[in-house]
């Protein structure tokens, strides 16, 4: 009775890093599915893991995630409609982002990495900057 074939403990290596993973979809309805990525305290980079699960074509119903900050996001925002699509609406070299994933089309997904240090200096959001998407493809970043 004391003794169980059971496995007292299980590796946890290999899970730690899991909350600082983040999923996110993107929809032939122009919605992300998060309207607020939260990010643990502890994590010192963050992974967000970006999937188009509609089937509209990216040239119709492209998307993508930017990170950038409150502050900063109406000129990245610009500057990636003047870039255009064969830039995929960001601003190349673009100092004020800090990540941003490749437009993706039905189907598609792609994940970007980044050090979550800023995100503790002042407010960053997420957006969606294919043209006409950047109003309800938004939101904030929260490190709690
Ligand atoms: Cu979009």
């Amino acid at each position: 009775m004391a003794s169980s074939p059971e496995a007292a403990s299980t590796p946890t290596s290999h899970t730690s890093q899991n909350d600082c993973e983040i999923a996110l979809n993107g929809t032939d309805a122009m919605q992300f599915s998060l309207k607020q990525i939260e990010i643990p305290a502890h994590c010192t980079q963050a992974t967000i893991h970006l999937s188009h699960t509609g089937k509209l074509p990216k040239t119709a119903m492209g998307h993508n995630v930017v990170i950038t900050s409150q502050a900063h996001l109406r000129g990245v925002l610009s500057d990636g409609l003047q870039a255009g699509k064969e830039h995929e609406f960001v601003k190349p070299n673009d100092e004020r982002v800090l990540a941003h994933s490749k437009l993706l089309g039905g189907g598609e997904s792609d994940s970007i990495t980044f050090d979550t240090a800023l995100l503790k200096t002042e407010p960053y959001v997420f957006v969606c900057s294919f043209p006409g998407h950047s109003g309800p493809m938004r939101g904030t970043i929260v490190i709690q």
